[in-house]
């Protein structure tokens, strides 16, 4: 089979297995507004927003906040595709999706665009964008401390098995003690320092939130300078109460190490920034807890090379996905080769972090393409050498990395 056949044939068995997407912001239906969809959410996601002032750099930030959404989006369609071409990765993807639901967009009328979204009901819209983008399940990322949540994790549950929970614990470990008043609310009074009493009821709250949501991984994103060794409230936290209880629990910990935020404040959920971590954390972190399984993603491209490393070191770190500002084709392209040529099968390549319903099929579609092209080097190499790859292969290869079996057991 030659290169071209064989990228082809790869192609068409990525695009027909359902994939398990690890980490969004999307919700099932019952949880109402906080399920974002339909070309004005698009519109305005956050990488979008700080591309509007890239090239409106007179746009007030204040005057872009205090503008009704569909304002909001008006503007960017006008700035950024209709004034320049969308040539950006998050621009490309609203394109890429609008086209793969069948909407033709030559026009270049928002309205028109509008009005195809507007016949949907919620559910069935949740129905075509999982099989357009065909996902089979996506796993959300749920804060304890969000009271929108809470009436749902109090009652029925996301009632939708597409949709599985990720206990998120930034509000505890990055903002502890400000989180103490809202574990009282929540019945849980702990003292403002990490003594033996914050201890015994971070975890009960823990595993209070646990046998509600009954995750998949208990999560949090962290500074590139975090520690566990430096004696702060989040290092105390993560010894004493999420590592024990992760083991309790046989829950996995997904660490997603690497962001600065609010490095500009105004530009608000866009405003946040990149910085180099210490992998030696990571390391210390496996080296320590063996009978602890931790998934992590890594947001500087300096970082990728010696977390490869790393897993190769220890087989409780399982390496995915390529976050936020490493989401483009360039990097995913470099990141994932890197890791096939020094994880082979055994990492997760990526995951979506949509945070509107849509773009499920656009970031799966891109990425499609991109593992696709990777993969299919490796087995020409394989092939060249006398190492013959039957379809029956492929399919296995591509199910283990992207079906979700490496984290879900
Ligand atoms: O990629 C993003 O949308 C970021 O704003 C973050 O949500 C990040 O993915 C996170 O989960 O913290
Ligand atoms: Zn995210």
């Amino acid at each position: 089979m030659d290169a071209t056949t064989l990228t082809t044939k790869v192609r068409t068995i990525l695009e027909q297995t359902p994939t398990a997407d690890i980490h969004t912001h999307v919700f099932s239906e019952v949880f109402g507004d906080l399920l974002l969809w339909g070309i004005d959410e698009q519109l305005t996601y956050h990488y979008l927003v700080a591309e509007l002032f890239r090239v409106r750099p007179d746009l007030d930030y204040g005057e872009f906040w205090a503008m009704p959404k569909a304002q909001q989006a008006e503007l960017v369609w006008d700035e950024v595709f209709i004034r320049n071409s969308p040539v950006s990765e998050a621009a490309r993807g609203v394109v890429t999706t609008l086209h793969k639901l069948g909407i033709d967009p030559s026009d270049k009328k928002l309205d028109r665009v509008r009005d195809y979204f507007a016949n949907f009901k919620t559910g069935e819209y949740i129905g075509k964008v999982f099989e357009v983008a065909n996902v089979k399940w996506v796993i959300m990322t749920n804060d304890p401390f969000d009271k929108q949540e809470h009436p749902i994790w109090n009652t029925s549950g996301p009632q939708d098995g597409r949709f599985r929970a990720a206990l998120r614990l930034d509000g505890l470990l990055n903002n502890f003690p400000g989180c103490a008043a809202a574990m009282g609310e929540q019945g849980f009074s702990v003292n403002t320092t990490v003594d033996a009493k914050t201890v015994a009821t971070v975890r009960d709250f823990l595993r209070s939130w646990i046998e509600k949501m009954k995750p998949v991984y208990m999560a949090v994103s962290l500074p590139p300078t975090f520690s566990v060794t430096d004696g702060s409230p989040r290092a105390q936290l993560i010894n004493e109460c999420i590592l024990p209880v992760a083991r309790e629990h046989d829950l996995p910990f997904a660490m997603m190490i690497g962001v600065k935020k609010l490095t500009n404040p105004a530009l608000q959920d866009a405003g946040d920034s990149v910085g180099k971590a210490d992998i030696s954390v990571v390391e210390g972190l496996c080296r320590d807890h063996p009978d602890i399984r931790f998934v992590v993603t890594m947001l500087s491209r300096e970082n990728q090379h010696e977390l490869c490393v790393a897993a190769r070191k220890f087989k409780n770190l399982l390496v995915f996905g390529c976050w936020w500002f490493l989401n483009n084709p360039s990097i995913v392209r470099e990141m994932t080769a890197e890791r096939l040529e020094m994880l082979g099968l055994t990492m997760i390549p990526q995951h979506s972090d949509a945070r509107v319903l849509d773009q499920l099929i656009y970031k799966w579609s891109h990425s499609r393409d991109i593992i696709a092209e990777v993969l299919a080097e490796r087995y020409a190499k394989l092939q060249e050498v006398g190492w013959p790859i039957s379809d029956d292969d492929i399919r296995r290869d591509v199910e283990r990395v992207v079906g979700g079996g490496l984290l879900v057991r």
